[in-house]
């Protein structure tokens, strides 16, 4: 992998002053939500975020829990639960685990806070954290159930603090704070596997090449079902002795390559077709529910 291609700056100059107005916001909050992906958790998440919320009460919002390993999932809940943390998995698409979000807003936030703070009746004031594509303006507008934050755009420039109601109790600030992951070589892999890392700043044969061999390790059934591989193809490549794993991969990709017509000419392959549809099929979901990283290697 080049060195240069992997230390990606992500928000150049900007990131001191998104760190500054994040930390300006948090002061008006009582509650952070941190919007991780699910097929991801570990990667997908600021290294400081505790530093930066520091006595705050927090929330994690799994996100993307549609395109992530139902085991898998249960697991990292729990993951959380033990750090003291609530956690709860959302689809921000269909809207599933809103109501338990809302839920656990309210859990979190009971009378006896606002007793304390001699604030009854007063609302429960939120913020929404999370690094780009994670899906935080797609879960804040299920979240106020209307299309208040923008899907898919970048992070605006101009702004203005605004606060939206979401039943009686809660009250959301709606630019949600973006945050920037870790790119050691490791997080950075996972980043741009599930599109986090834009494709045009990495080799996306080098990117696909990397998820196969992690999915070989642990989807074999998913890469089988998906391409309608034979068990002796699959065997034929694995269990040659003379090539490397290397050459193992590049195998497989050649294999899926051919039974999915990727070609330049004369049956050579378009490697690059191949890459890209491993990675649409992975994040898409078509390949199944996938979780990259798992609770045991944290
Ligand atoms: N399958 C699935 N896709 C999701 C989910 N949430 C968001 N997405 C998709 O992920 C992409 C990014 O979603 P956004 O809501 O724009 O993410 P964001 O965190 O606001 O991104 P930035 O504003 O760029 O920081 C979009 O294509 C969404 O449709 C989810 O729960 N499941
Ligand atoms: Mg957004």
């Amino acid at each position: 992998m080049n060195e240069n291609k992997m230390n990606i700056n992500w928000y150049p100059g900007h990131m001191a002053k998104t760190k500054k107005q994040i930390m300006e916001d948090l002061k008006l909050i009582d509650l952070s939500i941190e919007v991780l992906d699910a097929r991801i958790p570990i990667s997908s998440q600021n290294p400081d975020i505790g530093k930066m919320i520091q006595n705050k009460k927090r929330l994690v919002v799994l996100n993307k829990s549609d395109l992530s390993d139902q085991e898998e999932n249960t697991k990292w809940v729990q993951y959380f639960k033990k750090k003291q943390i609530p956690a709860v998995l959302v689809d921000s698409v269909t809207g599933k685990g809103i109501p338990e979000v809302i839920k656990a807003i309210e859990t979190i936030y009971d009378k006896s806070y606002y007793d304390l703070k001699g604030r009854v009746g007063k609302s429960i004031r939120v913020m929404i954290l999370g690094i780009p594509n994670v899906g935080k303006s797609s879960f804040i507008n299920r979240l106020v159930k209307k299309n208040i934050a923008q899907v898919g755009n970048k992070p605006g420039v101009t702004r203005q603090k605004q606060w939206t109601k979401i039943g009686n109790k809660i009250e959301l600030l709606d630019t949600p704070g973006v945050l920037w992951p870790k790119l050691n070589e490791k997080n950075a892999m996972y980043l741009a596997y599930t599109g986090t890392i834009k494709d045009d700043v990495l080799e996306i044969t080098e990117v696909s090449y990397q998820l196969l061999r992690l999915l070989v390790k642990d989807d074999k059934v998913n890469l089988m079902q998906r391409y309608q591989l034979q068990e002796k193809e699959w065997s034929h490549i694995f269990s040659n002795h003379e090539t490397t794993k290397n050459e193992k991969i590049v195998k497989l990709m050649e294999l899926i390559g051919k039974k999915r017509g990727a070609l330049i000419s004369k049956g050579e392959i378009n490697y690059e077709r191949v890459a890209m549809i491993l990675l649409d099929d992975f994040r898409s979901g078509k390949l199944g529910k996938i979780t990259l990283e798992k609770v045991e290697e944290k």
